[in-house]
């Protein structure tokens, strides 16, 4: 922020110690806001946590990239806040608008790229864009959408078009307010079809910009733009460096992380020391290896909910599942299995009694107030946590919670042997098994 004497200074002291109102001497380029741009995005609601997790990487890496050009080196890219997902059932837990920093480590995310949770970003908006306006201005909301045929004479084209174009009449959209933010109001709607990586992207900003920016002397001014149903956009290059760095700053949140080494210690007797693991502060600084070991158990993420009626043909019974895990215990010689699973009550009792014998390990709140702090969301991030750490992990057939699960044992350095795994329908037969997407360094 430069040094602390003279107005400049003394402006960005205030600022940090969080003094409102700020002085009208106190510009934006106190705090190196000067031409900012503010990337908001949203996704589908239909889509759950973890594909929302894979589609923060492809804005990730486009930001970080976009961060090199002169015109975006103030970019940001704004976090939406977590609305109440489908999958989130417990009822009388406040589960709408969480912030990012209730499941991610922001400041490791900030280490690849220029993020703010949504708070922060109206933080930065009410003290420089427009101070003391209740309302933040979206310049331009485009709502992608995929075009109706792909392929042209057989080849796919990145590309894209602006299908309608309409000034907001009161800033509102139909479907309610723009990332259900009462005080996001915007200037353009536009519907683009879009085909293509996340790249692709800068093309329609700049286009944007441009169409704003009357004379040089606008340039330096703080402009915010709206990218809707950004599961659209493609990965640049998936499964390369870039999406790994992306998604190994991606660590959860210190709280999650302690209560799931809590469990492990507790219900698995595992420590990150006896399982092998050796994991450093930053994920700058972590190294590629093969050498953990786990804990002494196994980890299956059974995945039941809307997957039973949907994908009937993959998905197993709990009995033909209870099957698998048991020949595995036998295989591996280990008593224990962890089961993460969005099972109902009465099917955990059912998986229960399958494992007679054995002994099933689930993760469950201790008490009402840490159910109440972990919410859903919480919960699934810890039985995540414990599954990375487990000997050997078997997952769910095309779920993406089954996938950011290899990418952590990826990450821990497990062998692939003991994390690409996949749930057959049944013992025995054909069985569809997950792809294979080592980490990249
Ligand atoms: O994360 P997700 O997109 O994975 O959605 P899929 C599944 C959600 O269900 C998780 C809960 O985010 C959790 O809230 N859940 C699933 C679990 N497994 C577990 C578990 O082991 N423990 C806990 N605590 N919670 C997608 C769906 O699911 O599959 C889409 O999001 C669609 O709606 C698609 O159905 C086919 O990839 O498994």
């Amino acid at each position: 922020i430069g040094d602390s004497r003279g107005s400049s200074g003394t402006c960005a002291k205030r600022v940090l110690q969080e003094i409102l109102p700020l002085p009208a001497t106190c510009p934006p380029e106190v705090l190196g806001l000067r031409g900012a741009v503010y990337i908001l995005y949203d996704v589908n609601i239909s889509e759950g946590f973890n594909l929302r997790r894979d589609v923060y990487i492809r804005m990730a890496v486009f930001v970080r990239r976009l961060q090199r050009r002169r015109r975006f080196r103030q970019v940001r890219l704004v976090l939406p806040p977590w609305p109440r997902l489908y999958h989130w059932h417990s009822q009388g837990l406040q589960q709408t608008g969480l912030p990012w920093s209730h499941f991610f480590d922001l400041a490791s995310l900030r280490r690849y790229a220029p993020v703010l949770d949504y708070e922060e970003f109206l933080t930065e908006q009410r003290l420089f864009g427009n101070p003391g306006a209740p309302l933040v201005h979206v310049a331009h909301a485009f709502r992608l959408q995929h075009y109706e045929v792909m392929l042209e004479q057989g080849i796919f084209r990145d590309k894209f078009e602006r299908v309608t174009d309409k000034p907001c009449s009161e800033g509102s959209l139909s479907g309610g307010p723009l990332l259900q933010q009462a005080e996001l109001r915007v200037g353009r709607f536009h519907w683009v079809r879009f085909q293509g990586s996340a790249g692709l992207l800068e093309k329609l900003l700049r286009e944007a910009i441009a169409e704003d920016t009357a004379g040089p002397e606008d340039v330096d001014d703080m402009r915010t733009y709206a990218l809707l149903s950004a599961e659209t956009v493609l990965h640049d290059h998936w499964g390369d460096e870039h999406f790994w760095q992306a998604r190994r700053s991606m660590r959860f949140s210190r709280r999650l992380e302690l209560v799931a080494a809590d469990f492990r210690r507790q219900a698995l007797a595992t420590t990150g020391a006896s399982a092998g693991v050796q994991r450093p502060a930053m994920w700058e600084l972590e190294r590629p290896k093969r050498n953990a070991k786990g804990g002494d158990y196994l980890c299956a993420h059974l995945r039941r909910g809307d997957f039973v009626r949907s994908r009937e043909a993959t998905t197993p019974t709990l009995k033909t599942a209870a099957q698998q895990v048991k020949q595995l215990l036998r295989a591996f010689n280990v008593t224990t299995v962890f089961l993460a699973t969005d099972a109902t009550p009465y099917e955990l009792m059912e998986l229960k009694e399958l494992f007679y014998r054995f002994r099933l390990v689930h993760f469950a709140p201790e008490s009402n107030v840490q159910r109440r702090e972990l919410k859903d969301g919480g919960v699934a991030v810890v039985d995540q946590l414990v599954c990375a750490y487990a000997r050997y992990f078997v997952g769910t057939y095309e779920s993406t919670f089954t996938y950011r699960i290899y990418e952590e044992r990826e990450i821990l350095g497990f062998t692939q042997a003991s994390t690409f795994n996949t749930f057959c329908k049944a013992l025995g037969g054909s069985c569809s098994r997950n792809a294979v997407w080592p980490i990249v360094w």
